[in-house]
């Protein structure tokens, strides 16, 4: 196949004004717009409002490019490929109209062998505006769903959240945001290839299936399966498997099966090795080789387990056999100007996922289905993909042209994704079987008929046929569909929101055993350097001012913060204090509800918390901001989704939030601890913990050998501590393997604003790659900070029991080192 990318040249205008701007291709309008200083940047201040008018209008994108018919002469047909068009496009070339385009999330390709020029050649695509698109479609159907979006949202197949989230602002730009690229094909092409995996003892059988479309004399739809056919009798494919050793075999002869002996199993982070093994398909016409498709495997099996048990049902990922419990977070677009994503960004996102030991990440549906990269990225990482289809918080409209529409999406997405190794399951939504349950946003009752249609017939049928080996699941939360209490605590995935939107207290995580938390969190601050580029006046670097309140989503949502804050700080007396506390108190919540979840290993088997990352500088759930700064919760993620880990089930004021005024007043003090054990191998660690004063001096100690089996958690037997004073007095804990502390914790009895810390007096120094903290007592969540505050450290927001604390610096200048704990609020 003859393959030219059409990415020189060219330019855009807003349809009106005609004056026109370079533009790069992939890209997007606002980008070529701020580039060609015709806008200004949409994240500072309200900015927003501007660029938001600007998306009322109509662009135009045009190039010239030169056709050399010669080097496509051996070519039946010349198509014209779309990876991604965001979102309604006329495309036309050489004056001739090719067609409109209405969908984001799908390829759009264009027979236009009989247009092409010799010589110079104009393509045009005219973007229309998404905003009047919603607005006539809002008239006509009047269906509701997410308020803070843009009415009509649902008729288009465009990333929700380019309309507005309860995170992200409303930008709802366009563009070509993928490769254009022009195809020259040579009797026939590989449309896809699947391949099943079957694991015996000791090898794995291959099957591939081969779709082909030839441009001879095709059946109805062009597509056939190699070498099976009498027409395609000529054409061949041959395979080439690449073990990660190198070693290359080839199979000639259109192979039904190909074996490979001593596999290396494909397993997620944290339980084993990331092997792949890349799949060479060449498509041959006589002894010519007219197309190749290659990519990398991941030889596992992968599916959810579920079966009746004492609690209800369980849902657990199952891969190579082993029931694995999942950690990590939802994952949302990375940047809401689609021209600033890459390969490199991606990756330094993933990595930070992978440095806090997550091994499976979800991409939410109010999104875009990512590139190819993210998918290649988790599959070198080893993070299992929970993949939705992109529908979310929304009732859609199920017209006979939006159904066609939705099901060439599945079928594009599902044969470009489903050989990914670390494609764990596909689910059809994000919560709209709940919303639908609740009639939150039905108006009609074909809306309910409709959507069982599409994520329990129309998806599934597709899946039969394209993906039948990828376990599906109706929506997230689902108890396995038709309105089957689909939050049901007790089977399927659960979205917990009752901490934060229900303003519960963060002990009320403890009350639940979810069988598996794909949504829950709270929200925090980004860093100040990240605030300071939404804006230059120091007045509004205050958590209530306007353009904080322009960078928070949620409604209320500081405010929220700071309710929170007063049950567990003292008042923070300035924004940066403010900052530092309102991450402290994130990363404490989302460790209260983890550690509970994965003490509970076995009947819980997940924990996804809300959300991994931002589209903006804002202030959201995130726990990685926009710049890629770490907040407080990431560090402690790395702590609570360490593959062993040890915690402490505490009693204390806290968890029984008693007040201290009333007459009678009194709280259990008590600790049990648990070792949870993610890994593959039994272990046995040496569990230690301590009574200690303020000053960080032991007033008593315990051992204990514990024998932690493979993938399981160990309780400790529970022990009272009556007598321990709680403003004085604290419990550090530690796990101990090969003269190694793998993991550790302290606790504190009231809440961290009564207990009577000593000054710490932390200093801090580097050492070579390394930072040096020395505490002369006990101090809780040291945060080291740079002068940029882009340090990623090996960890941070730590608790000392006095002394020094050694930490590897893994990326950043220790230049401008600032240290502070809970004692400096
Ligand atoms: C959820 C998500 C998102 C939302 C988040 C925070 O349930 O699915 O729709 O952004 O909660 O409210």
């Amino acid at each position: 196949m003859v393959k030219m990318q059409l990415h020189e040249n060219w330019q855009l205008c807003n349809v009106k004004e005609q004056e026109w701007v370079p533009a790069q291709v992939p890209g997007d309008i606002y980008m070529a717009l701020l580039q060609a200083g015709k806008m200004e940047d949409p994240f500072w201040e309200d900015n927003e409002y501007q660029a938001k008018a600007l998306m009322e209008e109509d662009y135009e994108y045009k190039t010239v490019f030169i056709y050399d018919e010669t080097e496509f002469e051996n070519c039946q047909e010349v198509i014209l490929r779309f990876d991604g068009i965001d979102t309604i496009g006329d495309i036309y070339l050489n004056e001739c109209c090719l067609g409109r385009v209405e969908s984001m999330h799908r390829v759009w390709e264009f027979p236009v062998k009989e247009i092409l020029e010799k010589g110079e050649n104009t393509l045009r695509v005219i973007i229309r505006s998404p905003l009047k698109f919603m607005a006539a479609a809002y008239e006509k159907y009047k269906t509701h769903g997410n308020e803070d979006t843009v009415e009509g949202f649902m008729h288009l197949r465009k990333a929700h959240y380019m309309c507005g989230w309860d995170w992200g602002a409303c930008l709802p730009d366009g563009g070509i945001f993928r490769p254009v690229t022009l195809l020259g094909v040579e009797h026939a092409r590989l449309d896809s290839v699947y391949i099943r995996q079957i694991h015996e003892e000791g090898k794995v059988l291959l099957i591939p299936e081969v779709d082909v479309e030839t441009m001879d004399e095709a059946d109805e739809d062009g597509c056939e399966k190699a070498g099976k056919s009498e027409q395609s009798q000529l054409l061949e494919y041959e395979i080439t498997v690449t073990e990660p050793d190198g070693t290359k075999t080839t199979w000639e002869g259109s192979p039904d099966e190909i074996e490979i002996d001593h596999p290396k199993l494909w397993w997620p982070n944290g339980l084993g090795e990331q092997p792949l093994y890349q799949v060479e398909v060449n498509l041959k016409a006589g002894n010519q080789i007219v197309d190749t498709w290659c990519r990398k495997i991941g030889l596992r099996t992968m599916t959810m387990h579920i079966e009746k048990d004492q609690w209800g049902e369980s849902f657990a990922h199952e891969v190579n056999g082993y029931q694995i419990f999942a950690m990590g977070a939802d994952y949302i677009p990375e940047d809401n100007l689609l021209q600033r994503t890459s390969r490199e960004r991606t990756r330094e996102l993933l990595l930070q996922c992978k440095r806090a030991n997550f091994n499976t990440v979800r991409v939410w549906g109010g999104g875009y289905y990512p590139e190819d990269w993210f998918y290649d990225i988790c599959d070198e990482l080893g993070l299992m993909v929970w993949q939705d289809f992109m529908f979310a918080c929304s009732m859609y409209e199920l017209t006979p042209e939006f159904e066609a529409n939705i099901r060439q999406e599945f079928i594009d997405n599902i044969k470009r994704l489903r050989h990914h190794a670390s494609l764990s399951l596909w689910c059809g939504n994000n919560e709209m079987e709940t919303f639908t349950q609740e009639g939150t946003w039905v108006t009609k009752p074909s809306e309910v008929r409709d959507y069982l249609f599409m994520y329990e017939r129309i998806i599934p049928e597709i899946l039969r046929e394209y993906d039948p080996e990828t376990f599906y699941w109706p929506a997230s939360p689902s108890s396995g569909g038709s309105f089957d209490n689909p939050n049901d605590p007790n089977r399927g995935d659960v979205h917990y929101w009752e901490v934060w939107h229900g303003n519960k207290p963060f002990a009320e995580y403890r009350k639940y055993f979810f069988r598996y938390a794909s949504e829950f969190g709270f929200q925090a601050f980004p860093s100040v350097k990240t605030l300071e580029t939404v804006t230059d006046d120091p007045r509004e670097l205050n958590p209530f001012s306007y353009v904080m309140e322009k960078h928070q989503r949620n409604y209320g949502g500081n405010g929220k913060i700071a309710k929170y804050m007063q049950a567990a700080y003292r008042y923070p007396e300035n924004f940066s204090d403010f900052v530092y506390a309102s991450q402290l108190l994130q990363a404490d919540g989302i460790r209260y509800g983890v550690e509970h979840y994965r003490r509970n290993r076995g009947r819980c088997m997940g924990a996804i918390y809300w959300q991994l990352n931002d589209c903006w500088p804002v202030i959201s759930w995130s726990s990685v901001d926009y710049y890629g700064r770490w907040k407080a919760l990431h560090y402690y993620a790395k702590r609570f989704f360490a593959p062993v880990m040890l915690s402490c089930e505490e009693q204390s004021w806290m968890t029984v939030e008693a007040d201290m005024n009333r007459q009678h007043f009194e709280f259990e003090k008590s600790i049990r601890l648990n070792v949870t054990n993610e890994t593959l191998t039994d272990r046995r660690v040496l569990v230690k913990w301590a009574v200690r004063k303020a000053d960080a001096t032991v007033l008593m100690e315990e051992k204990q050998w514990v024998e932690v089996p493979a993938l399981s958690a160990v309780w400790l037997d529970k022990v009272e501590l009556p007598q321990i004073d709680c403003f004085n007095e604290y419990v550090s804990y530690e796990a101990w393997e090969d003269d190694q502390v793998i993991s550790q914790g302290t606790v504190i009895f009231s809440y961290p604003k009564y207990f009577h810390y000593l000054d710490p007096k932390l200093t801090v120094r580097t050492e070579g790659d390394e930072i040096i903290v020395s505490a002369s007592a006990y101090a809780k969540s040291v945060e080291i900070l740079n002068d940029t505050e882009d340090l990623i450290l090996e960890d941070n927001y730590f608790d000392m029991n006095a002394g020094e604390q050694r930490i590897k610096i893994l990326q950043g200048k220790p230049e401008g080192l600032r240290v502070r704990s809970v004692y400096d609020i």
